[in-house]
C-alpha cells in the first residue's frame, strides 16, 4: 500500500496535536492536520512535515474545501475536534452552549466523516476513529450539555460501524476520561484558570500522549482487527463521580 495517510481534526492542541506527532514521527505516516488556527498548523508542519488544512469543522464550506484540498488517498480519519462549554446544572445551563456542543461534537464529526468517506472507502481499507469521551458513556452533574453530545457522538459511531460493515472501513471509538491538556478545562470554564486547575488537583491525569499512543495502537493492528471501543481513564478515576485525590506533596 502507499504510505498510509491520516487526516486528523482538532490538530491545533491537546490530543489532536499529539496524535499528529505520534503518527508522523513514530509511525512514519503521512498526516494532514486540520484545525482553525493557522499559527499552530504552521508549527506542526515545521515540526513533523505534515500537510495542513485550515478549517472549522462546524463550517460546511470549510469542510467541502478540506475534501477538495486533501492530497491523495485517505486511509485514516481521526475525528478529534470537540470540546466542552460550561459547568452548570441543566436548570441553569445555557441553551446556546447545548447547541454549540452538539454542533461541534456531533454534527462536526458527521460533517467531516461524510466529506471524507468516499476517499476512505476508495482505499478498500480505511479507518474512522472518533474520539468521544467517558462522558459518552456515563453522565455526571453539571456537564449535561457535553455528556449528551458525547452520548450522541458515541451512538453515531456505533451506527456508522453497522452501516460500513463490509466496506473495508473500520470504525474505532476512543473514549478518554480525564486528560490534562492545555485547553479542554480552560474552555469548559471560560478561561477561569483556578477552576480548570482544580480538575486535575491531587491526581495524575492522562496526558495527550497517552491517548495518541492508544489511537496509534488501534490503527496499527492488522486490518481485520477492529478495536470497537477503548475506554481509558487515569487509575485514580474509577468513574465519572469517583476520583480519588491525594494530598499534594
Ligand atoms: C473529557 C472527560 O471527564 O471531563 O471528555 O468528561 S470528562
Amino acid at each position: 500500500m502507499d504510505q498510509p495517510h491520516a487526516v486528523i481534526t482538532g490538530a491545533s492542541s491537546g490530543i489532536g496535536y499529539e496524535t499528529v506527532r505520534v503518527l508522523a514521527r513514530d509511525h512514519g505516516m503521512r498526516v494532514t492536520a486540520v484545525a482553525r488556527r493557522r499559527d499552530r498548523l504552521d508549527e506542526l508542519a515545521e515540526l513533523t512535515g505534515c500537510d495542513v488544512v485550515q478549517a472549522d469543522v462546524t463550517s460546511q464550506e470549510d469542510v467541502d474545501r478540506l475534501a477538495r484540498e486533501v492530497r491523495g488517498p485517505v486511509h485514516m480519519l481521526v475525528n478529534n475536534a470537540g470540546g466542552a462549554i460550561g459547568w452548570d446544572t441543566i436548570a441553569e445551563s445555557s441553551l446556546d452552549a447545548w447547541s454549540q456542543q452538539y454542533e461541534l461534537n456531533v454534527v462536526g464529526t458527521v460533517r467531516v466523516t461524510q466529506a471524507l468517506l468516499p476517499a476512505l472507502t476508495e482505499t478498500g481499507r480505511g479507518d474512522v476513529v472518533v474520539v468521544t469521551s467517558t462522558a459518552g458513556h456515563e453522565p455526571y452533574e453539571n456537564g449535561a450539555g457535553y455528556v449528551a453530545s458525547k452520548h450522541a457522538e458515541a451512538a453515531m459511531t456505533r451506527t456508522l460501524r453497522l452501516e460500513l460493515a463490509g466496506t473495508g472501513v473500520r470504525v474505532i471509538e476512543i473514549a478518554p476520561g480525564m486528560v490534562h491538556t492545555e485547553e479542554f478545562s480552560l474552555n469548559r470554564f471560560a478561561g477561569d484558570t483556578d477552576s480548570a486547575d482544580a480538575v486535575y488537583a491531587g491526581i495524575e491525569p492522562l496526558t495527550a500522549h497517552d491517548i495518541a499512543d492508544a489511537i496509534a495502537w488501534t490503527l496499527t493492528r492488522p486490518h481485520h482487527v477492529n478495536i470497537d471501543q477503548l475506554v481509558i481513564r487515569p487509575r485514580e478515576q474509577a468513574g465519572a463521580s469517583k476520583t480519588v485525590r491525594h494530598a499534594e506533596r
